[in-house]
This record gives structure tokens, C-alpha cells and sequence, in this order.
């Protein structure tokens, strides 16, 4: 038997599964990645109370990453919601101090319910100490404007500027993705060298919970089997337009995507992947 490659996702834990460490173990699986998590916060929003935010403490880290590494080691690390400046320099201490794996970094700032998901002092950290470390950061448009001291990104051109300036912080990859942009939904991925735009047909849904934190999960599969970075996005876009398509609700909230709808219904997009 060929042995699973193997991620850990440290990230919050989003109650309604469409999100965090729900939304990335779902895709791991999905791609026949077993995954692993380092729970950095509980997040259980509920309109009524803004107390959503459980944070977990730095020794609960550690100790959840040096189990999951020491049980099972891991190809690739992935981190998503943080939170604070100390739970930041931690993922980075812990990123560091590993072996070389493939890192993943998704900025994530604000959920799509407007969540905040990052605390106001911990931008700084968050650009020094992480996202240097990273094989790629995925920020969507409003985190590449945070990130860039809140400079309009508006435009596929803003995005294409964002990537080339994001890159100087220091990862291998930027992914600058435009789906809160209207229109058709493109990404922009700068290499230091070159811009690549990888482009979908926009989805009519409000049921994008989770997206981002889906598709860089899929890009974390993708790489620990070894897939260029550039198909590894090409196929995470269409697992994750795919998985937009499919999203559904059953309340009046926004709901989850279907990360299960690739596999279920046998359908990829085509995704557009053009050098700029
Ligand atoms: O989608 C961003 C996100 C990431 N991580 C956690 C979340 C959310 C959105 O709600 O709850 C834990």
C-alpha cells in the first residue's frame, strides 16, 4: 500500500463545519490527505453575543502539534485562523523549527460573516514572522489590502500590484484570490517572476462559507503530492468552484460549500489559466 501523504491544519475550529479546521480536515480527506489539526480557538459565533472567539492556550498548542507530530508526522503544515500576536509567533516558532515541509499560510482575517478572525495588534507578526515562512499565502482581497497597510485592491490590476508587492514580504508563492471582486472569479499567482491569472466562471450563491480556507486546503493536498504550484492551484480552484457550486443551506444563514461535491458528482471545472 502507497502511504497517505500527511498535513496538519493549525487553525480555529468553526462550529457550523463550513470553515477552519472542519473545512480543511473535510478536504484533506477528500484528496487522500490525512489530516491532522492544532486547534488555536474555539470560534462559535451566534448572532446574539460577539463573545465567539475561545482562545486556546500556548501549551494546548504545542502540545497538540508535537503529538500530531510525533504520532504521525507530517508533509505539510497549513495554518488558517491564528488569532492573536502570541498564538501567531507560536505557528511561526513551531513552522520554523520543523524540518522543511511544505507551509501553507491563508491570512485569515474576516469571515464571511464578518467575523474578525484576527486581532487588531497582530497584522505586524503576522507579515514578519509567518508569512515569510511560507511555500505560498493565499490572501483574498481585503486581507491583501490589510496586509499591504489597507491600499485599495479593487481591480484585477490592484491584484496583480498586490502580488508583486506581497512577494517581497518573503513567500515562495503569492495567491491573490478575487472572488469578493464582481465578475468572472480570478486569481492572481506571482512567483517573483511571473503573474498567472487562473480564472472561473462566477457562481450565483451566497453559500461560500468556508471557500477560502477550502481552497487552501486543497492547494496543501495538492502540494504534498507533489504537484507544481501552479496545478496545484489550477486543481484547487476547480475543487473549490465545484464544491461553490454545490453549496447549500439549510437556514436563513449562509451556508457551507459541498466539499464533498467533486468527488459526489463527478464534476471539475475548467479553469482558465493564462500568463499575464
Ligand atoms: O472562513 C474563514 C474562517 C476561518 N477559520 C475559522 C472561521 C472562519 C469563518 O468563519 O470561523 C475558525
Amino acid at each position: 500500500m502507497n502511504l497517505p501523504s500527511r498535513a496538519i491544519t493549525i487553525a480555529g475550529s468553526a462550529a457550523g463545519g463550513s470553515a477552519g479546521i472542519q473545512a480543511d480536515l473535510k478536504t484533506f480527506q477528500e484528496l487522500d490527505v490525512y489530516g491532522m489539526s492544532v486547534v488555536t480557538a474555539i470560534v462559535a459565533r451566534h448572532p446574539e453575543t460577539d463573545k465567539n472567539v475561545h482562545l486556546q492556550t500556548i501549551e494546548a498548542i504545542e502540545a497538540q502539534f508535537a503529538t500530531a507530530m510525533k504520532q504521525v508526522g507530517a508533509d505539510a503544515l497549513k495554518t488558517g485562523m491564528l488569532f492573536s500576536k502570541e498564538i501567531i509567533e507560536k505557528a511561526a516558532d513551531l513552522i520554523a523549527g520543523s524540518d522543511k515541509k511544505t507551509v501553507v499560510v491563508d491570512p485569515v482575517m474576516v469571515g464571511k460573516l464578518d467575523s474578525k478572525l484576527l486581532a487588531d495588534d497582530a497584522i505586524d507578526v503576522l507579515r514578519k514572522r509567518l508569512v515569510p515562512l511560507a511555500d505560498v499565502i493565499t490572501p483574498n482581497v481585503p486581507e491583501a489590502s490589510y496586509l499591504l497597510n489597507g491600499r485599495d485592491v479593487k481591480t484585477v490590476e490592484d491584484m496583480k500590484k498586490a502580488a508583486v508587492d506581497l512577494h517581497e514580504l518573503g513567500p515562495q508563492y503569492v495567491l491573490v484570490k478575487g472572488g469578493r471582486l464582481k465578475g468572472e472569479a480570478v486569481d492572481v499567482l506571482y512567483d517573483g517572476e511571473t503573474l498567472t491569472a487562473f480564472e472561473a466562471p462566477r457562481v450565483d450563491t451566497e453559500n461560500t462559507s468556508g471557500a477560502g480556507c477550502t481552497y487552501s486546503a486543497a492547494i496543501t493536498s495538492y502540494m504534498t503530492k507533489g504537484y507544481s504550484m501552479l496545478e496545484a492551484v489550477r486543481l484547487s480552484k476547480s475543487f473549490v468552484t465545484t464544491a461553490i457550486e454545490y453549496g447549500f443551506t439549510y437556514t436563513d444563514m449562509v451556508g457551507p460549500t459541498y466539499h464533498a461535491a467533486e468527488r459526489m458528482k463527478g464534476e471539475a471545472h475548467k479553469i482558465k489559466v493564462e500568463k499575464l
